[in-house]
């Protein structure tokens, strides 16, 4: 006993009158909320000369109770008087909302990023949007997804209102602002950051309609009602142009002001402040700081630029052409004409410079390109792993390169292991303790003692029954909250990542199908029965990737419900996938699915987290892939298919055509024509089946083909592999060992040596 215990359950009797054991879940919720925010409340901030300001879109925070008591050091001290009133920790947990303020991976990064941050005492805090509802909750009818509000915010939550507020001018209006504020604790820090997630008053709920459709027009109304959920129509690119000069004015009002607090005249604003641009979302911070410095604060317009171009850093998280943000001209001019008087400049500045018209800011067709932006007018261009870094350099942005080589360098994204680890994996990470010591919770290289025990039969066999213990937990929360009934005993085997071509689920549900056959019409049976689990969510406006959920979801119901294969193989889509359940997912697997085609995942981060969690990845070398296979080694991943040269050269030529695989591959050509089989379409939408068909034989951009026999293949091997489970223990603890790496606390220490210079 800590002389933490107690300490919440005297101060939640002080509070209600009660004893912790008369309260129900909710209101021991709604006490540890409070008991939370009181400690944090008293916490003196981050200091620094240069405060660093990361500019996100997304900030996918996640759950914050149990990660704050973590922080706190009081996780276990509260569990414990939890567990002494009768009462558990986790179904508290499960009263809290998550926010789900990001669409998935660079959201996520920039929640760890901030967790990191905080814990190395960094002055950095997150700037972003207060959307009061956020990525869609998605729900399944018919086979198919469907979109509808998911919204977060109660009475007690975990914003602090401020009084702080700016006028943010639009071409036909003014909106006012306000900042509400969510502390930030490091990991056993007495110093905290803020979240800073601007909104604004007067938001109408009434304005949505079905599902998430909703008046775009009302700008006034509906400013921060949604997280944008990466859509296409005109209305809707005008109201993500609102809310990104929204987010940004406000950002750099707040910095200008806060750099003005600390004694800069404004001359020397680049040794105050530091902003780093999640992607091309933030990138109008740009213009709008040297307007400020201009028309509000008096600056001369070549100083103005100048001093900007000393405190920015750009981020590039992907290098699908489609996801580079090229605004028309017009749109920017219907929104905020005064800013594009400043972008006209920046790019009269450039053209006069520079003829090559493939660097230019505004091209022929009146586009602005913001990634062009930023680099021209930034110290820092990186990427988030070291092939995509390469790629960048060497392909996308390669006239970039030409002419700033000094700008352009590599930091490979990580994660929080106080989430991914200490509160998701408990067990695992109480094992690691038990072996190692804590020290790898502040310094993640520790991990490799670990290595020590590589061949050690008792330490294998404690990590399986982690495993089994973990697969156990997962099938509780799957029958309560998912309807799934999970067979513990089977291997699992885990794709979760939005839904999109590139990352290729399509390929796993060939896998999939080919299984199945192999049961049902060829009667060769797995040693040990599959369980293939599936979580994600599809853009409302990216039909193919509803196609894909939708044969996902016919196949669940078609194999879970035929009793001569659900003894053999089970699969599942997960309704709704989020934060909340990958914590509970990524533990209890054995198989991590990376296996996108090489060249098109920038980093991944899910990759990581399997890694750290004792899963073993079966993947491409792409993105953070490669990093995993050179520091777990070769013979403890599975890697399979064409590389990333092979694909771009590919590309480069045209010369990939999938009715070639189809066609001269009968396994192939089975898998593949089973989408449209009687069987499926009794289940299914013959137009949804028929077109993903149609796709995958005449078109298949993201080339499912090429890597399927190779990947059908090496997944039996593993499948083999896991039958030794001293073979299988042993490759699972270089993983755990070698995952330091990625921690989160590695890549921020790196942006900020190399680029932030705060310290
Ligand atoms: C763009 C324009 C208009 C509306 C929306 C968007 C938009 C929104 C979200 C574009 C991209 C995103 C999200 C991108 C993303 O999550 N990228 C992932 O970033 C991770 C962190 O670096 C990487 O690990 C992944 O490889 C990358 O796909």
């Amino acid at each position: 006993m800590t002389s933490k215990t107690k300490q919440f359950a005297n101060y939640a009797e002080n509070k209600t009158g009660q004893a912790l054991s008369q309260l129900s879940n909710r209101d021991i919720y709604i006490q540890l909320l409070h008991f939370v925010k009181e400690a944090a409340e008293g916490m003196p901030k981050n200091s620094s000369k240069r405060k660093v300001y990361y500019i996100s879109a997304e900030f996918l925070i996640g759950k914050l109770l149990s990660n704050n008591l973590i922080n706190l050091g009081l996780y276990e001290a509260v569990k414990d008087d939890l567990a002494a009133a009768g009462k558990s920790i986790s179904q508290v947990e499960d009263i809290e909302l998550e926010p789900s303020l990001g669409n998935g991976g660079l959201g996520r990064l920039a929640s760890c990023f901030v967790d990191s941050m905080s814990t190395l005492g960094i002055n950095g805090e997150g700037v972003g949007l207060n959307y009061h509802c956020g990525l869609f909750k998605q729900v399944f009818r018919d086979n198919q997804q469907e979109a509808e509000p998911n919204y977060w915010i109660e009475d007690d939550s975990w914003l602090v209102p401020t009084d702080i507020s700016y006028d943010i001018p639009f071409r036909d209006f003014t909106l006012k602002s306000r900042l509400d504020r969510i502390d930030i604790l490091g990991y056993h820090k007495d110093k905290k950051n803020y979240l800073n997630l601007f909104d604004i008053d007067g938001l109408d709920y009434g304005l949505i309609k079905d599902g998430i459709t909703f008046d775009k027009t009302e700008i006034k109304k509906n400013l921060t009602l949604f997280l944008y959920p990466d859509d296409s129509d005109k209305n809707g690119e005008l109201l993500r142009i609102y809310q990104q000069y929204f987010m940004v004015s406000n950002a750099a009002q707040l910095l200008i002001d806060e750099a003005l607090e600390r004694g800069s005249n404004l001359h020397d604003l680049a040794d105050y402040a530091y902003v780093q641009i999640n992607d091309t979302h933030p990138s109008m911070v740009i213009p709008e700081l040297i307007r400020l410095l201009t028309e509000k604060h008096g600056l001369d317009f070549a100083e103005a630029v100048d001093i900007v171009r000393h405190m920015v850093g750009y981020t590039n998280h992907t290098i699908l052409a489609e996801a580079l943000e090229k605004w028309p001209l017009d749109y920017l001019e219907e929104v905020v004409p005064h800013l594009v008087r400043i972008i006209k400049k920046l790019d009269e500045l450039i053209r006069a410079e520079y003829d090559d018209e493939a660097v230019q800011i505004i091209d022929t067709s009146n586009r602005v390109h913001m990634a062009h932006m930023d680099i021209h007018f930034s110290t820092s261009v990186n990427g988030v792993a070291a092939l995509h870094t390469e790629i960048l350099k060497n392909s996308e942005l390669k006239p970039f390169y030409d002419i700033y080589p000094e700008k352009f360098n590599n930091k490979t994204n990580g994660i929080t292991f106080r989430r991914w680890l200490e509160f998701a994996n408990q067990d695992l990470a109480a094992y690691i303790k038990e072996l190692i010591g804590n020290d790898y919770l502040k310094d993640a290289s520790q991990l490799e003692k670990l290595l020590a025990f590589a061949d050690d039969r008792a330490v294998h066999d404690r990590l399986s029954k982690i495993k089994f213990d973990n697969k156990v937990a997962l099938k509780r929360y799957l029958k309560e909250n998912k309807g799934i009934d999970l067979d513990a005993n089977s291997i699992i085997d885990t794709q979760v990542k939005r839904f999109h071509e590139y990352k290729r689920q399509q390929m796993n549900a060939l896998y999939v199908i080919h299984k199945y056959l192999e049961i049902k019409k060829y009667h060769r049976l797995p040693k040990r029965k599959i369980t293939v689990i599936f979580g994600g969510k599809a853009a409302p406006a990216y039909t193919i990737a509803q196609d894909i959920i939708h044969l996902i979801l016919c196949l669940s119901e078609l194999i879970n419900n035929d009793p001569a294969v659900s003894p053999y193989l089970n699969v599942f889509l997960v309704e709704n996938y989020n934060v909340t359940v990958a914590e509970k997912l990524i533990p209890a697997t054995d198989i991590s699915e990376q296996i996108s085609l090489a060249s098109k995942e920038a980093s991944g981060t899910g990759n990581m987290k399997f890694m750290l969690n004792g899963a073993l990845t079966l993947g491409t070398m792409d993105g953070a892939n490669v990093e995993i296979a050179e520091l777990a080694g070769e013979d403890n991943i599975y890697t399979f298919g064409k590389d990333s040269d092979t694909i771009i050269d590919l590309y480069a030529k045209n010369a990939y055509a999938a009715k070639d695989y189809y066609d001269h591959d009968a396994a192939i050509k089975e898998a593949v024509d089973f989408i449209v089989s009687p069987d499926i379409l009794a289940l299914g939408k013959k137009e949804r089946l028929e077109r993903l068909y149609h796709e995958l034989i005449n078109k298949d951009w993201f080339m499912t083909l090429i890597d399927l026999k190779d990947y059908i293949a090496k997944k039996e091997q593993m499948l083999a592999d896991y039958e030794n489970q001293a073979l299988w223990n042993k490759k699972v603890l270089h993983n755990i060992a070698k995952a330091g790496f990625f921690s989160s606390d590695r890549t921020i220490e790196q942006y900020d040596k190399d680029i932030w210079h705060s310290l």
